[in-house]
């Protein structure tokens, strides 16, 4: 009978020797010791905090994304619109050529070099404001590649348009027309 009593011993001891060594004092230590280490550690490693994470992105799927904007004519990023400013009238019920329902082109435009990424040749886009009816209010665009102020009114962007225009002067969109290779 004393042999049985033995091995129970034998066996509660390495349990208990396993219980203690999970959750002792000493492992408890260990852990938080490590957790001190990862704590102090973690800080000082690598990483972009330059704002750039959208440049890695682009170098990866994200890029993808960006290229496809430059093909879509309701994004401001589309590459006609280098010099644009207004709202995009692919947004407003027209389409990127021609002014909505309602509206008319205004008779003075003002010009844009933009660079074709899909043939790598530079256009010369005309931008005509389109009046008639008050703000389109969707799709704001301005980029100013080139964009010249007031004294070089053939490429100024920032005035409304439809004040050349005996009719109506209220600004509603903006269209981007091809009118040549630069
Ligand atoms: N050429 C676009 C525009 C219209 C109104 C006011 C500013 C700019």
């Amino acid at each position: 009978m004393r042999w049985l009593f033995d091995l129970t011993d034998r066996l509660t001891e390495r349990q208990l020797r396993k219980v203690a060594h999970r959750h002792g004092r000493r492992s408890m230590l260990a852990r938080l010791g490590a957790l001190m280490v990862g704590g102090t550690v973690l800080p000082m490693l690598p990483f972009d905090r330059s704002g750039q994470s959208g440049a890695a992105h682009a170098a990866t799927g994200g890029g993808k994304a960006a290229a496809d904007k430059r093909d879509d004519p309701t994004q401001c990023e589309y590459w006609r619109y280098c010099a644009f400013d207004g709202y995009i009238c692919s947004c407003c019920g027209g389409t990127l050529t021609q002014c909505p329902p309602g509206t008319e082109a205004s008779k003075v435009s003002w010009v844009g070099t933009c660079l074709n990424p899909k043939d790598g040749r530079n256009y010369l886009v005309s931008y005509n404001d389109c009046c008639g009816k008050g703000s389109c209010g969707n799709c704001l665009c301005n980029n100013n590649e080139r964009e010249r102020p007031g004294y070089r009114l053939g490429v100024h962007n920032d005035i409304n348009w439809c004040m050349a225009n005996s009719g109506s002067s209220m600004f509603h969109c903006t269209t981007a027309v091809i009118v040549g290779v630069a």
